[in-house]
């Protein structure tokens, strides 16, 4: 079913209608779907829209990428089903931008399927791209976390990373690992978004062209500059007033 632009829901619908078309090309799982739905009611009780707080942790995490020795951008089904071009664009704007495929619910004709997806979006001019899983993967040290697979040449080495709509598992392997974790993520209060360095609470399409433009504005500034706002960054205080926008709506 095609949604006019004309309805009020548009946007919304549009994005659903991303999430079925991955779920029936075998990118997104059932699970995923859920999550989608949680996402939604939060982004409509935001009015969907990117507010103060999210452009505070999007200038704080393109600070942090713009200084990382080995960024990496992680991607789950939902995030490839929702975003695949966008991802694509970021690691072709910048290819010191390494994009990671992380499955929760992994399987090999899973991932294949997601890397072909991004491949075909990126038309030959692919960036690199890693199996979190597949053959040579290793363990993170530093916990237990059954989450803690990565490969070796991607988040295993790397000192930034971005997660999008992910599990706190997962977080919490990248943070024993020593990582700074930058999340997107419209749940303020969950285990991903309470612990990592930066929350962006924002839709995630929505998002990504905002971190874009950041990142290509940053590229041309001085690593003191982006210390300096990487320093005067406060996640707690973004955390709150994403809460306060969604209990009381929003101020800003
Ligand atoms: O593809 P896989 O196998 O890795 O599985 C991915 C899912 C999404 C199933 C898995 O990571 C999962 O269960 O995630 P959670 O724990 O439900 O967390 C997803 C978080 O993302 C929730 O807090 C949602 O509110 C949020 N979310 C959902 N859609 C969006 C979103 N945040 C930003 N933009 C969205 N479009």
């Amino acid at each position: 079913m095609s949604v006019p632009d004309s309805h009020p829901r548009a946007k919304s619908l549009k994005l659903r209608e991303r999430l079925v078309e991955g779920l029936h090309a075998g990118l997104v799982t059932e699970s995923g779907l859920i999550a989608h739905g949680r996402g939604e009611a939060l982004d409509y009780l935001l009015g969907e829209r990117t507010h103060d707080f999210a452009r505070r942790a999007i200038e704080a995490a393109s600070a942090y990428l713009t200084l990382a020795r080995h960024p990496v951008l992680s991607i789950n089904g939902n995030a490839a089903a929702l975003a695949a071009e966008q991802f694509v664009a970021l690691a072709q704007d910048d290819p010191r931008l390494i994009l990671e495929v992380n499955l929760f619910y992994w399987t090999p004709e899973r991932v294949e399927k997601i890397i072909q997806r991004l491949r075909d979006v990126a038309q030959g001019a692919s960036p690199t791209i890693f199996d979190s899983r597949g053959p040579g993967s290793i363990l993170l040290s530093g916990s237990d976390n059954p989450r803690r697979q990565v490969h070796p040449d991607g988040i295993g080495r790397a000192d930034v990373v971005l997660v999008s709509l992910e599990d706190g598992d997962r977080c919490e392997a990248l943070l024993a690992g020593g990582m700074t974790v930058i999340c997107v993520d419209l749940n303020p209060l969950s285990r991903t978004a309470q612990r990592c360095q930066v929350s962006i609470v924002d839709e995630l399409t929505r998002c990504l062209p905002v971190l874009g433009e950041c990142l290509r504005r940053d590229r041309g500034r001085g690593r003191q500059e982006l210390e300096e706002r990487v320093r005067g960054y406060d996640n707690r205080q973004v955390l709150a007033d994403a809460v306060t926008a969604l209990r009381h709506g929003a101020t800003d």
